[in-house]
């Protein structure tokens, strides 16, 4: 006999109708049902997804499919673009922005397509109308396993609700149980806006077939078709209008299957009766246990290379809501680990290789009309949904965003051709699952043209992590590209003579007095993401030892590139002149791109721009929408400064009871960012954001603890990656490293910053690091002196004792440090 199913079998089912203990590490618990969407639990494998309401009498599964969106394949690129450039930049220059942008809204911002809407399937409904009386409600989500779990008592029996959605089987599993037989007795049914029909096609399966919205004139064209299977045990099950009736099965299990005709972002062209009936078919024949096994190790292969533990406190025997709502006022740390471990969770569950990447609410969307369509908005939060990525060990998960950037470089390209005359591929500041890259909503948000160039950046960091060159090889012609674009695109200005990005903006602000126009030249996020990009390029030619001809043609460009300039109030200036209002309390820090994610500021080498840095952050403030708070987290821990980005997480960690619009950002029952509405950036910008504060690789080396809040006193995390294939784990006691263990995937020159003396285990020594960081992955910029107004006073940032050593590594070896 097999012993292993039957002691999972066991611990499954001693585990299945006791709830001893509430809650528990990496476990979202509360004790009353969902009441909204923003309460209700969410499930996904990627693709499938659902949020769980956990209702004894109406049990709901609102569901997506990652390629539901509106429209069909399209292009939104405004042929008038041509006519109108010269124009604008004139204007921009002699600083009639006004004029300028009415020029661009008629020239350059789309016709009519400003993208595509994620759309919503609908919702499985389980109706249990004879379940009066419910008592000792609890229900759970487990991050650990991906399962949610409801489990409450009625007319002295115990039910309990399992659900997952499984990667390995492409379904979602719910299984229904009781802790007597011939208990479960409710009837079943789809529904949802978008249905063309629904109907029960024999006595176990229920089928909803639909089609996606017309939006901005374009025809919906994805196709859907959902199915529910029901497997009972005992009892039986019969056709009931366009339902199903279950009546007094001892057990229930549920799969459910989705898939649309979407092929790829020019193609509509799948089966998707076919495709989501192949699903089913293969899903049927298993048992829960071994859907549940499969699940568990393709989940669990990625959310267990990191664990992390700051320690717990009597409030974490509380539920999840009460609390995030007692945060402030209570000691709860664990809270901050159950926070950056969901954060994790949302992107294994939203992000697999193969599939979408994470739009703005990841794969989890209960509206047709969802805020900002749900897209991908590319001034910044589709490139914060992948900060986590490869840090927190999840390079797989980065692999959607890769491909979706392979497809806007081609995309892209007919939009640098049709608009700017222009050679290589252009995005602006949103795309969508058709990957638009022309300007959408109005030229004041959506005139950047720096979406690939930001974008881009993704491609070479993901190299830095894994040194692989032939990753390295693939992903150069999109680099190549990009570059390429901005060859043709950047003009001299006239003032300094310097190449300058024009029309543009600093996302999505606009300077006092410029007549309510954003558009403006040489704003100094462009510059950076500039350098970044041609450096970036040159350096991958030079490791690929390809085109040295294009050397010195992105040399000289990068020469010619504006410097960074610090203002008459001391801040880094946001743009080229100097109209940066100290009151400016905007969401975007854009020119703080400098600082992170990229790493032109840092306190080590440019101490005075670092400083500039940290003034703008104290004049914007703390308090904003979630992501805002999420990319500030970063900031602050990048500025070494532990407690400042503690007290982010603290105003992130603030409850935001209702769903809807509002002013200021936080969190949700359910542990979503709130924008709000629900925004899923802010998750992930916090999980990077924890992330800094421990460990940083941008500078030079690998900096352990740099940015260690007073309140954190004792800790672990283990298996962050670094820049050079390193992967690391921490032990701290005292606010002190105590062990700190690396392993080497790659081998070279590890350089280690740490807070006191340790020593190294075994023959290798540690020795004072001296120069540049002989390791080819930790280069750092060599980036232009500011610009310093001479009403600017400037102060250092204070770096904190760090000790800076080497010492060589092998590749598959093992390093461990430890306290002297
Ligand atoms: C940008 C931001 C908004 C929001 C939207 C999706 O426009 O300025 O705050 O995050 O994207």
């Amino acid at each position: 006999m097999n012993l292993k199913p039957c002691i999972l079998t066991f611990c499954l089912f001693t585990s299945l109708f006791s709830f001893a203990q509430k809650g528990g590490k990496n476990k979202l618990w509360y004790d009353k049902p969902a009441k909204q969407w923003v309460e209700a639990l969410p499930v996904g494998n990627g693709r499938l997804a659902a949020m769980v309401y956990g209702d004894p009498s109406k049990e709901k599964l609102q569901l997506n499919e990652s390629t539901f969106w509106s429209g069909g394949p399209s292009r939104n690129d405004n042929p008038d673009g041509p006519k109108v450039l010269d124009s604008i930049r004139y204007y921009l220059f002699n600083e009639n922005y006004k004029r300028a942008q009415i020029l661009a809204d008629q020239g350059l911002t789309a016709k009519s397509l400003h993208g595509s809407a994620y759309q919503n399937i609908g919702d499985l409904i389980l109706d249990f109308n004879d379940l009066k009386e419910v008592k000792n409600y609890y229900r759970e989500l487990d991050i650990e396993k991906a399962i949610a779990t409801t489990i409450f008592t009625s007319n002295g029996i115990t039910f309990k609700r399992e659900v997952f959605a499984s990667i390995p089987d492409h379904v979602i599993v719910i299984k229904l149980s009781s802790d007597q037989k011939k208990a479960l007795n409710f009837t079943a049914h789809f529904n949802g806006e978008l249905k063309k029909s629904v109907k029960a096609i024999d006595a176990n399966t229920l089928q909803m077939d639909g089609l996606s919205s017309t939006l901005d004139g374009v025809q919906g064209r994805v196709k859907f078709n959902a199915l529910a299977k029901f497997i009972n045990k005992g009892g039986k099950t019969q056709v009931s209008g366009n339902g199903i009736s279950v009546s007094n099965a001892n057990e229930v299990l549920v799969l459910i299957s989705i898939a649309t005709n979407f092929t790829d972002y020019k193609t509509l062209q799948a089966d998707e009766v076919s495709k989501s009936k192949k699903y089913i078919e293969a899903a049927q024949n298993k048992s829960f246990i071994s859907l549940f096994k499969n699940h568990l190790a393709a989940y669990q292969k990625y959310f267990k290379r990191v664990d992390f533990n700051l320690g717990t406190s009597e409030a974490a025997k509380n539920p999840t809501d009460i609390r995030v709502k007692n945060f402030a006022t209570t000691n709860d740390p664990e809270l901050i680990a159950l926070y950056y471990q969901f954060g994790r969770y949302l992107l294994i569950s939203s992000s697999q290789p193969g599939g979408q990447p994470a739009n703005l609410q990841g794969i989890w969307n209960n509206s047709n009309k969802p805020a900002w369509d749900s897209k991908y908005t590319i001034n910044i939060n589709t490139e914060m949904n992948y900060w986590p990525a490869e840090k927190t060990n999840l390079s797989e998960m980065h692999e959607p965003l890769i491909q979706m950037i392979k497809d806007l470089s081609e995309s892209g390209k007919e939009t640098a051709k049709t608009m700017y005359k222009s050679r290589g591929w252009v995005a602006h500041h949103n795309t969508d699952i058709w990957r638009i890259t022309g300007v959408v909503d109005f030229s004041n948000a959506g005139m950047w043209p720096m979406g690939g160039a930001w974008l881009s950046q993704h491609l070479w960091e993901k190299y830095l992590y894994n040194g692989d060159k032939n990753y390295l090889q693939s992903i150069y012609p999109i680099l190549k590209s990009a570059a390429q674009f901005y060859e043709d695109f950047l003009i001299e200005e006239p003032t300094h003579h310097w190449l300058v990005v024009s029309p543009s903006m600093s996302p999505e602000n606009i300077p006092d007095g410029h007549q309510g126009s954003a558009l403006a030249a040489g704003n100094t996020m462009d510059n950076q993401l500039m350098f970044d990009l041609f450096t970036k390029t040159k350096k991958a030619a030079e490791i690929l030892n390809i085109n040295s001809d294009k050397i010195p043609v992105w040399n000289n460009i990068i020469s010619k590139l504006p410097p960074m300039k610090i203002g008459r109030y001391s801040q880094l200036q946001e743009w080229m002149g100097d109209w940066d209002n100290p009151e400016d309390s905007h969401r975007h820090v854009s020119h703080l791109y400098g600082l992170f994610p990229s790493n032109q500021i840092n306190p080590f080498t440019t101490p005075e721009l670092t400083d500039a840095a940290k003034t703008v952050l104290l004049h914007r403030g703390d308090v904003s929408t979630g992501w805002s708070m999420g990319w500030k987290v970063n900031l602050w821990a990048k500025l070494l400064d532990g407690n400042h980005a503690n007290k982010l997480i603290k105003d992130q960690l603030t409850l935001v009871e209702k769903d809807g619009w509002g002013s200021k950002g936080g969190t949700y029952p359910n542990l979503f960012d709130a924008h709000p509405p629900f925004q899923i950036d802010g998750n992930f910008g916090c999980t990077s954001g924890i992330t800094e504060m421990l460990l940083q690789t941008q500078n030079g080396f690998i900096d352990i603890l740099p940015a260690l809040p007073d309140e954190w006193k004792n800790g672990n995390i283990s298996g962050l990656k670094t820049y050079g294939g390193f992967e690391v784990s921490i032990v701290w006691e005292n606010h002190k490293a105590k062990e700190i263990t690396i392993q080497s995937a790659l081998g070279g020159n590890c350089r280690i910053r740490i807070p006191d003396e340790m020593e190294l285990r075994g023959k290798t020594k540690l020795k004072k690091a001296e120069g540049k960081n002989p390791n080819p992955f930790f280069e750092t910029p060599e980036i232009k002196e500011p610009m310093i107004s001479s009403k600017a006073k400037l102060n250092s940032i204070e770096i904190k004792n760090g000790l800076v050593y080497d010492f060589p590594t092998e590749a598959g070896k093992t390093y461990i440090l430890k306290m002297k």
